[in-house]
């Protein structure tokens, strides 16, 4: 059997399956939008699991509608070491957004296969189901349910825009499998990504080496007004929801960036205005609001700052003011020993790389609590992620991709 540090991924078979996939659920820019649990994300799906299936692994879906396939090993009792993320996306998405970490995976595969090489442990890749949170909040809901962190009834109950729930359109696209989730036992976890920011392009780096990810709380927020003509209620007779929701989004940036040394973050991406018509006050708004820090004390004192200042903004405005916590998850220390594999692999390829933290959430946050955790990540231009203007070069896909296959061998025993 050669040595698996002589192995190289191909390049090109991971490219052109990258290309491939993102013939699924097509944007209207040049993107993806594949949203969880839609007929896109079914088509994706059973596109990786025809792909999976000619790879020579068995194939097994759990009850969040999880895959996983695995790769049998020479010690078939071990626990599988594992690698992967999601293939759902943004509305407005990029083709490699948790794309590069399934697929990466998979041509890790094809590349031990094609040397022969055999691990101890048997190796498995997995896509996550709804890691996006854009349809069914929160993101990372199905690593958060195999985690034990988030309950099966309440991510099933979990509704979109539309009030369709993931329980009845998981059953819908037929991926609800019949393993309970959460049941199968991890060696290891390994996460592929890209940066979705601009720093390693700009260093020159090939390689992130990610040895933690920030803290996340996502709020929303129920604002109730009055419902008035905007033509002919005086002004002083309002009470506007909207209003007060442009304060809020107002008084978020100035608390936020009053933490910018402790690099915390804050936006709305989400809102509903009911009756969301143009000459009608509404009479109520729901927005979410996206809270991170890498500090989990900043992070706390942050979500309760902003309910006060929220609370006093639409009491002023005589705003009912309703508030839930939809998504959260602490910081997260990857494990020093994976991330430690990781920045010897990159040395190793001779790859420039640099010690980052993830700004964004990942699956790998909930895994780390069940399993020896870290990530990989490659550059992407201009550090624009969640926008169909997402890109990456093949030389960074192959970079990434040859740094998660020697970190893999070396764990599973190659
Ligand atoms: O929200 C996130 O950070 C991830 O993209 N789901
Ligand atoms: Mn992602
Ligand atoms: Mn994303
Ligand atoms: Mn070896």
């Amino acid at each position: 059997m050669p040595d698996h540090k002589t192995v190289r991924v191909d390049a090109d078979r991971l490219w052109n399956s990258l290309m491939e996939m993102a013939k699924i659920g097509p944007g209207v820019a040049g993107g993806n939008n594949r949203q969880a649990l839609t007929d896109a994300d079914a088509e994706g799906r059973a596109l990786f699991a025809a792909w999976c299936r000619e790879a020579g692994l068995e194939l097994t879906t759990d009850t969040m509608g999880n895959m996983f396939a695995l790769r049998a090993g020479t010690e078939p009792g071990l626990p599988a070491v594992y690698m992967g993320s999601h293939l759902d996306t943004q509305p407005t998405g990029g083709k490699y957004d948790g794309v590069l970490g399934v697929l990466a995976g998979l041509e890790v595969v094809h590349a031990l296969n094609d040397a022969g090489i055999e691990s101890r442990y048997p190796i498995a890749i997995v896509n996550w189901t709804n890691e996006e949170g854009a349809r069914f909040a929160p993101p990372m809901i199905s690593s958060g349910v195999f985690a034990g962190a988030i309950d099966l009834d309440y991510a099933y109950g979990r509704r979109d825009d539309d009030g369709k729930s993931f329980g009845e359109e998981l059953e819908r696209i037929g991926w609800k499998g019949g393993e309970p989730v959460g049941e199968r036992t991890m060696a290891a976890y390994y996460e592929l990504h890209i940066e979705q920011g601009p720093v390693l392009e700009e260093e020159g780096c090939d390689i992130g080496v990610v040895t933690d990810c920030q803290g996340l709380w996502w709020l929303e927020f129920t604002l109730t007004g009055r419902a008035a003509h905007t033509g002919s209620t005086p002004m002083g007779m309002r009470v506007d929801a909207g209003l007060a929701m442009a304060r809020i989004i107002a008084m978020l940036r100035e608390v936020v960036e009053k933490h910018a040394t402790d690099n915390a973050m804050g936006g709305v991406g989400h809102m509903g205005f009911a009756p969301n018509s143009r000459n009608v006050l509404p009479q109520t708004v729901v927005f979410t609001v996206d809270l991170r820090c890498p500090d989990k004390a900043v992070l706390d004192e942050l979500r309760e700052t902003v309910e006060e200042k929220a609370e006093a903004i639409c009491a002023a405005l005589g705003v009912g003011c309703a508030v839930e916590a939809v998504g959260q998850y602490a910081p997260v220390h990857f494990d020093p020993g994976l991330v430690a594999t990781v920045r010897e692999a990159a040395e190793a390829l001779g790859l420039k790389h640099r010690d980052i933290i993830s700004g964004a959430g990942h699956d790998a946050c909930w895994v780390s609590k069940v399993a020896p955790t870290t990530m990989i990540f490659c550059p992407c231009v201009g550090g624009i992620s969640h926008n169909e203007a997402e890109e990456i070069t093949a030389e960074w896909a192959e970079a990434g991709a040859n740094v998660l296959l020697q970190a893999l061998c070396k764990t599973a025993g190659a």
